[in-house]
């Protein structure tokens, strides 16, 4: 028996001496030495006791270290289930407990506080210390990869839901490795490439689209601990390729020291996670030369769609199904299918479809067909020459910076402070991170609410970019004839809020 995965991704690379990593310093890791170090991680790991299948938590910096967890859980069969950083206690609570995660690895600085939260806890930090590299130190540098079938559990990726509540996206092998493939074909990866790498890698863009592609090519990364806009400007011309939320972008254009000549030696400049403003699409190209190529995907399914390599890239799209990707736009309250140029949900079928919730049959019967297309929430249209346009969300959801906000979630918060009857969140437009978090409060009579006591508990609760960026007090939230509160008409009215606090 094999490990699709790992036979693919990683195995044709054990020896190589060829750089992987490429840090900021220009140091360099190879993938010789980041194989070895993820086989002693393996090793530390089934030392522990933990067997296939258990679930491995991870809230840490970006590092190499904290991408070598990835590859030694992939070779021991482990399903790796990482967090963004800016996660509070409270959030991680849920996650643990929810996943039932058998290992939780933090920042030392957090052990303390979470040493409850899992069964076992180790650290690691952004310079590549602490507990779980001492533990993997002292390890054998060989491991015998753990067998696995292509449908087996790889990654648990915690997505937010309408209601509130963070679902398990579960990523088996298979969904993993065949959009890689697709992705690497698509976008003519090759040994030669060096990726600019500035995203995080707690999400599907920089964990799997970026990452899993250089695997598969065997080329490298430019590894950068976060988006730094001198970092970025000084890689630039040591770089091939470049992956980004539209942010990226627009924080390129609005330095001068980005021009056609430091983005001589690019060939592709990709973007996804959020919608690209054609504006931008256009900007960019009137000024490096570059044509963005635009892809849309998700937790769920990893890419679906995306510009084609050859051929017209076109603004404010998103491009084609992928190969192997089955999309359709249909009726959201019938299902039928609609005509190309009609606008309704988009569905998706292939390979790289999830295989459900963890542990909530209900809400995954919901969205993921018995004939295995899945409802994205996403609405759009197939125009006359096929490319998908992405016009709306059927979902109520926020897209800051490439991070996805669920109001509810931080309504929720709002409500059960003292004074307040009800709140709406919504996202307004935003110049660097196209929209921003905005919460509207309605107090209960003669309250006196108190905004920076609720702020605070915000803050206690949430993730920082969750955080509403002001809060307005109305005296009513506008609804319909049903009662339901009408979002669009706060955010028609809303929409400048922010700016006049800027
Ligand atoms: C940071 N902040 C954010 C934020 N990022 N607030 C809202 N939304 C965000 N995305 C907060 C910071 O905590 C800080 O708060 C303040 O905003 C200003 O921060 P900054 O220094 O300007 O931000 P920075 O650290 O530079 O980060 C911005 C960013 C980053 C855009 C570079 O958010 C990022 O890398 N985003 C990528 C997200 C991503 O990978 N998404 C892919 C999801 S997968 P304070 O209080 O300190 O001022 C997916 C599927 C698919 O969607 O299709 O790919
Ligand atoms: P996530 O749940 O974090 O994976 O976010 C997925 C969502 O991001 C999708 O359902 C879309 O709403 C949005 N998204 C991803 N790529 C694009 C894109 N290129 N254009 C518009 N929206 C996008």
């Amino acid at each position: 028996m094999t490990n699709p995965l790992f036979d693919a991704l990683f195995a044709p690379n054990i020896g190589s001496e060829r750089p992987f990593l490429i840090l900021a310093d220009r140091s360099q890791i190879s993938y010789a030495a980041f194989l070895r170090q993820a086989a002693q991680m393996a090793n530390a790991l089934t030392s522990l006791g933990l067997v296939a299948g258990d679930r491995v938590a991870v809230q840490v910096e970006k590092s190499p270290q904290a991408l070598a967890l990835y590859a030694a859980c992939v070779q021991s069969g482990l399903v790796f289930l990482p967090l963004n950083t800016g996660y509070t206690t409270h959030e991680l609570s849920y996650f643990l407990e929810n996943s039932g995660a058998s290992l939780l690895v933090c920042g030392g600085a957090q052990e303390a506080e979470l040493s409850s939260l899992a069964p076992r806890v180790l650290t690691l930090e952004g310079d590549g210390s602490g507990s779980l590299v001492d533990l993997s130190a002292r390890q054998q540098k060989v491991f015998d990869t753990v067998p696995r079938e292509a449908n087996d559990l790889a990654a648990l990726l915690y997505t937010s839901g309408t209601t509130g509540r963070s679902k398990g996206a579960m990523l088996s092998q298979r969904n993993l490795l065949s959009n890689a493939e697709v992705l690497k074909e698509c976008w003519h990866f090759s040994p030669d490439d060096v990726l600019l790498h500035a995203l995080p890698i707690f999400h599907t863009h920089g964990l799997f689209v970026a990452t899993n592609i250089t695997l598969l090519a065997g080329c490298s990364m430019v590894f950068l601990p976060k988006f730094d806009i001198d970092q970025m400007i000084s890689a630039l011309p040591r770089a091939t390729t470049m992956m980004g939320v539209p942010t990226f972008y627009t924080r390129l254009l609005d330095d001068a020291r980005f021009t056609k000549e430091l983005a001589a030696g690019m060939r592709l400049f990709i973007s996804g996670s959020a919608p690209l403003l054609a504006e931008t699409h256009k900007q960019f190209e009137a000024l490096s030369g570059h044509r963005i190529l635009e892809r849309y995907g998700m937790t769920e399914t990893n890419m679906n769609t995306s510009n084609p390599y050859d051929g017209d890239r076109r603004a404010g799209t998103v491009g084609l199904p992928l190969p192997g990707v089955e999309l359709k736009i249909t009726d959201p309250d019938t299902g039928a299918l609609l005509s190309n140029g009609e606008v309704g949900q988009i569905e998706v079928r292939g390979d790289n479809v999830f295989q459900g919730y963890w542990q909530m049959p209900k809400k995954t019967a919901d969205e993921l067909r018995e004939d295995g297309f899945f409802i994205t929430g996403d609405l759009g249209l197939i125009d006359e020459q096929g490319y998908v346009q992405i016009v709306g969300r059927g979902k109520d959801l926020i897209i800051s910076g490439g991070y996805n906000i669920y109001p509810k979630e931080v309504e929720l918060v709002l409500d059960a402070q003292p004074g307040v009857l009800e709140s709406a969140v919504i996202g307004v437009p935003d110049s660097d991170f196209g929209e921003a978090v905005l919460g509207v409060i309605v107090p209960e009579p003669n309250a006196d609410i108190q905004t920076d006591a609720i702020m605070e508990a915000a803050r206690n609760e949430l993730a920082r970019f969750k955080h509403p960026r002001r809060l307005i007090i109305l005296d009513n939230l506008p609804r319909n004839a049903m009662g339901k509160v009408q979002k669009n008409v706060l955010r028609e009215t809303l929409k400048s809020a922010l700016k006049a606090t800027q």
